[in-house]
């Protein structure tokens, strides 16, 4: 399962969150963007996963996207503070061959959920300061076309765990 983080913020924020929801939080906190991080409405992710990589040079993750609005939302960019650069791809067959592609955008059409697994959509992490292992978090920004952001902490998990 995966949880929206929304950054280190005491427990107060939290509360108020609670009793109105983040729109809320958002419209009164606005000077605190460091405590709150306000996410596009109406967007969730539903499911995130990071199978623990062989190595620090590569690691695939994978989100599973919820918009429940009912525009076009459009991924932009993505980014982690433990990764030097992150691309979303996309696997293709090729002369029989499974091959990797960058998408430059990732179309979230109205009322989807936008599912990456192995073997399909993914969201590459490239040189990693660190080796990630099962039980860690890694943190990961999603970058809207309208300018909104949205910071989760992905689970990673045992490869074993993925391939059952
Ligand atoms: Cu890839």
């Amino acid at each position: 399962m995966t949880s929206i983080s929304h950054g280190k913020r005491p427990s107060h924020p939290i509360a108020l969150a609670q009793l109105f929801g983040m729109r809320f939080l958002c419209l009164v906190l606005p000077a605190l963007p460091a405590l709150v991080q306000c996410t596009p409405s109406g967007l969730s992710i539903d499911e995130s996963f990071m199978p623990a990589p062989m190595h620090n040079k590569s690691a695939a993750l994978y989100i599973h996207i919820n918009n429940g609005t009912d525009e076009l939302r459009v991924l932009t960019a993505v980014s982690s503070p433990i990764a030097t650069s992150v691309e979303v791809h996309e696997t293709v067959q090729e002369d029989g061959l499974m091959k990797m592609q960058r998408l430059s955008l990732l179309a979230l059409p109205p009322r989807s959920i936008t599912v990456m697994e192995p073997g399909g959509l993914h969201i590459m992490l490239k040189d990693l300061d660190r080796l990630p292992v099962s039980g860690d978090e890694i943190e990961l920004t999603l970058h809207f076309q309208n300018r909104t952001t949205m910071t989760i902490r992905v689970p990673v998990v045992s490869p074993e765990t993925v391939l059952e």
